[in-house]
């Protein structure tokens, strides 16, 4: 039905479905739902997110709670998580207090000409699709390590890495979307949530393994997220890790959570479970029947970051 706004959870939804849908809803919830554009991809497609708030933003003591999903467009995954905390912010709200509250900033497709290529092209494609160096050398610059949180410092210089971290800090008009957003909400951005996949993790700061300064608190949040995703997750399906980034996996620079770590008090980057075991590269295909899954649960996770954050 085109004209209510709600896509299934039985399917991964294209970047012009997406797209469409964000439309759709500012139309049908006029009151609580903006379409903002945010800037334009390497390719020219509109980056658009969704601020969601009862009090349209103008209420200045208001947390704000930012996310984001598909930085890396093959985590395919991510969208559902997006999707499912717009619909339960939005369509079907069920706790009120999350609105009411909180004014929201929902960035479902981070990167969305790397998204249309792993439609189209490459399903293992993984950064955006920048021409390096006028197209004489390999495409695409790695998102997660071109911002400027030590940028430079753990990440390639390759431009066929997968880690390719770009010619400099917000080098990309990707992460700069993002960037500003961060800034124009710096004095009130409570938490900040960068989804990927695959691993069951939930991950903060800092990639050179230094902690923020209120590493007890964000650990601490970052657990309880995690026992209430574990609570709800599918049994096959491992617990949720949590840790630093360089403890948990390796030292990176650039990120995008280390950077929201530098301006909100809790920052993280999910890791969303995987397909299979986590076999490399089948990791990031998707199981539909885990799709709802995957929103459900990981909403589970983001409800008590906001809240605690919202709280703090
Ligand atoms: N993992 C992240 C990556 O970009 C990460 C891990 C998190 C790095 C936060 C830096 C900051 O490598 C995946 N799966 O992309
Ligand atoms: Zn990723």
């Amino acid at each position: 039905n085109s004209s209510s706004s709600r896509l299934g959870f039985d399917k991964i939804h294209t970047f012009a479905e997406v797209d469409a849908y964000l439309d759709q809803l500012a139309r049908q919830y006029p009151n609580v739902v903006t379409v903002v554009l945010g800037g334009r991809s390497i390719e020219g497609r509109p980056i658009r997110y969704l601020r969601i708030s009862t009090t349209n933003f103008q209420d200045a003591r208001k947390p704000v709670v930012f996310m984001q999903s598909l930085i890396h467009c093959r985590e395919w995954v991510t969208l559902p998580a997006t999707l499912y905390a717009i619909h339960k912010l939005v369509i079907d709200v069920t706790e009120s207090d999350l609105v009411r509250d909180i004014d929201w900033i929902i960035l479902p497709v981070a990167n969305p000409d790397g998204y249309v290529f792993t439609h189209s092209n490459d399903r293992y494609w993984r950064k955006n699709r920048r021409l390096n160096f006028g197209g004489t050398v390999c495409a695409g610059v790695d998102l997660n390590r071109n911002f400027d949180m030590n940028w430079g410092t753990a990440s390639s210089t390759n431009p066929c890495s997968d880690t390719f971290h770009g010619t400099g800090p917000f080098s990309e008009p990707e992460t700069a979307v993002t960037r500003n957003i961060i800034q124009a909400h710096r004095n009130r951005l409570a938490l900040f949530l960068d989804i990927h996949s695959f691993g069951s993790m939930i991950l903060y700061g800092f990639g050179d393994g230094s902690l923020p300064s209120n590493a007890l608190q964000v650990n601490l949040v970052g657990v309880q997220m995690a026992q209430a995703i574990d609570r709800v997750k599918w049994p096959q399906n491992r617990n949720y890790i949590v840790g630093n980034i360089m403890n948990v996996l390796y030292a990176a620079s650039g990120g995008a959570s280390d950077y929201g770590q530098l301006f909100a008090p809790y920052s993280y980057t999910y890791e969303l479970p995987a397909w299979r075991n986590n076999s490399w590269l089948q990791g990031f295909l998707v199981d539909p029947e885990f799709i709802e899954q995957a929103g459900f649960e990981t909403w589970e996770g983001i409800k008590v970051g906001a809240r605690r954050a919202a709280a703090a």
